[in-house]
């Protein structure tokens, strides 16, 4: 591996936006509109001529190769698909031996993960909260909130993402808001 000179990102806490900077990545609605359960609500928002941003990734451009420290901020925005709250797409690492370190910056939200062998876990997230993804969890997060919620991630360059699985499958648990309420519960359509 060639030597890469050192650099720093200033973070804006509240926005999660880098200075400099670097590339942004836009997922708006219709970049995602089945990966809600309520697809005729997604479809209907669509129809009626809105596609809101539902996140934005900020990362830096670096090697996708063993040895680097892939690093991002991400700001959902606040709202709900139906019942549903906005959310990531969500994946797994395509080498799915490696894990991944979120930072709470502001706002608040949830971290949905999974493995392929049944397992389920959903933690709350606010700012300062640390939340470690560990290697074979695929993970989606959730703006539960009323203002953006924005987050710091770090993991291996060599990771890789694998979108297509959870696009196919989807989570087991959704975030919802039901009378008022978050409420954790199984995804009726994943079997
Ligand atoms: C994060 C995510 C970021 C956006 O940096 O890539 O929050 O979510 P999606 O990638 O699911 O659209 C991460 O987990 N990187 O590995
Ligand atoms: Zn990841």
């Amino acid at each position: 591996m060639e030597i890469m000179q050192p650099f720093k990102t200033e973070v804006d806490l509240q926005t999660g936006v880098f200075s400099p900077t670097r590339d942004i990545i836009t997922r708006k609605l219709s970049n995602m509109a089945t990966m809600y359960a309520d697809v005729e609500a997604a479809q209907a928002l669509l129809d009626s001529g809105d596609d809101p941003i539902i996140y934005e990734v900020h990362v830096t451009e670096l090697p996708e190769v063993e040895g680097h420290i892939l690093h991002c901020t991400t700001k959902i925005y606040p709202g709900k698909i139906g019942d549903e709250y906005f959310m990531t797409k969500g994946h797994y690492h395509a080498q799915r031996d490696q894990g991944e370190v979120y930072v709470g910056l502001s706002g608040e939200g949830y971290l949905v993960m999974q493995t392929e062998s049944g397992e389920s876990s959903a933690i709350a997230m606010k700012p300062g909260t640390a939340a470690y993804v560990p290697p074979y969890w695929a993970h989606r997060t959730i703006n539960t909130g009323s203002e953006p919620f924005v987050f710091f991630a770090a993991w291996a360059g060599e990771a890789g993402h694998d979108y297509g699985t959870i696009e196919r499958d989807g989570f087991r648990q959704l975030i919802v808001e039901k009378d008022g309420h978050l409420q954790v519960i199984d995804n009726p359509k994943y079997d």
